[in-house]
């Protein structure tokens, strides 16, 4: 296979990922925080909240990066759950589906369940509201103990309860982690690529997969010739380091709103924040490989490396992109860190 034919692969690939994101569903009775959490686990008010769904029954479908959550409607209702509503919401096609409550347990959310089951579905229950679960001279252990128990009975199976408070954002870290180990290893990255992270183990696993995005993309924008970029002897498909680094960027949740919010809050953040938003545009990506293009070339030479034939040259390409790729990279990945840092304090 020629250089170009697979740097054309590699883009069809990268435009196949994008296309085909993992799928989460969330049920429950309307009210329990379906939306909420939907916005903590992508880290922004995606969904209205504090709206039943059941008045429009139209799914609150947020897609975020490689992820497509959708807060199911008309749950609980005496519509629901209708004879297509399977069809209606291709429910095979849902790697996962998250069962939501902060009340009592309710009969539909059991029957959902058994439904979901014997079709061969993984479902995680979340209790959440946990902020609100109290009662006077219990423990807080004690009443957690309840409600699992009282959640095994109503299912006749035996489940565990994730704990959730979309208001202390407790337990949100665990659900996100929870999510991670019940798919497949297949969707495990768009997982990490695209969900918030709320721990700095999450972050790093988040800059490894954005690693081989980078390694790939740079594969296919190092096709000679597309771009030449004045005084640098390489050609590169700028257009797919445009969106290597907008996807970049979003996988780390560094929005301008986001940014905006935080060069206020913590104005040490400035240098990097104009980093984060300068070296994005086609301008900036420009100065990045021609940095890069200097150090690459100095070294090929010192190697005895003759700069001719396009072989050669596209392999050089494909080193400068991805050392600017990377160097990019690490710029989200260190404003990313510092933001959490601030937020795992406060
Ligand atoms: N106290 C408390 N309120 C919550 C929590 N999560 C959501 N809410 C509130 O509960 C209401 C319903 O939430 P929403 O996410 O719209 O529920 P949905 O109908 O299931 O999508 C809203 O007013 C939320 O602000 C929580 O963990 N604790
Ligand atoms: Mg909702």
């Amino acid at each position: 296979m020629s250089i170009y034919d697979e740097a054309r692969t590699l883009k069809e690939k990268l435009k196949r990922e994008q296309k085909d994101p993992l799928k989460i569903a969330l049920f429950g009775q309307p009210g329990s925080g379906k939306s909420s959490i939907i916005n903590k686990l992508v880290g922004y008010n995606a969904v209205e909240t504090g709206v039943t769904t059941d008045k429009t029954k139209v799914a609150g479908i947020v897609h975020w990066n490689e992820l497509l959550l959708v807060d199911l409607p008309g749950y609980g209702t005496t519509k629901f759950p209708d004879n297509n509503f399977f069809e209606k919401f291709e429910i095979d096609s849902f790697n996962l589906y998250l069962c939501v409550f902060s009340g009592k347990f309710h009969q539909a959310d059991t029957n959902f369940f058994r439904e979901l089951r014997s079709n061969g579905k993984v479902c995680l229950f979340v209790r959440n509201k946990h902020d609100e679960i109290w009662e006077d001279n219990k423990e807080i252990d004690k009443l957690e103990k309840e409600i699992l128990e009282d959640t095994c009975r109503q299912t006749q199976s035996r489940e565990k309860v994730y704990f959730t408070s979309c208001r202390t954002k407790k337990g949100i870290k665990e659900l996100s982690e929870a999510i991670y180990r019940n798919i497949d290893e297949a969707q495990k990255a768009k997982w990490v690529k695209s969900a918030k992270a709320y721990s700095f183990e999450f972050l790093e696993m988040k800059k490894q997969a954005c690693q081989k995005y980078v390694f790939v993309a740079s594969g296919a924008a190092a096709t000679n010739a597309l771009n030449p970029i004045p005084g640098v002897d390489i050609g590169i498909d700028i257009s797919v380091l445009v969106g290597l680094f907008a996807s970049i960027r979003k996988n780390y949740g560094l929005t301008d709103e986001k940014l905006k919010s935080k060069e206020y809050t913590i104005p040490t953040l400035t240098p990097l924040i104009n980093n984060v938003i300068k070296y994005a545009t086609t301008e900036g990506i420009e100065i990045l490989i021609k940095r890069f293009a200097a150090r690459e070339i100095v070294k090929s030479i010192s190697k005895y490396i003759p700069f001719v034939g396009q072989a050669i040259a596209a392999s050089i390409g494909y080193a400068i992109i991805r050392s600017a790729g990377m160097s990019y990279l690490e710029d989200c990945h260190e404003l990313a860190k510092r933001i959490l840092e601030e937020e795992l304090t406060n």
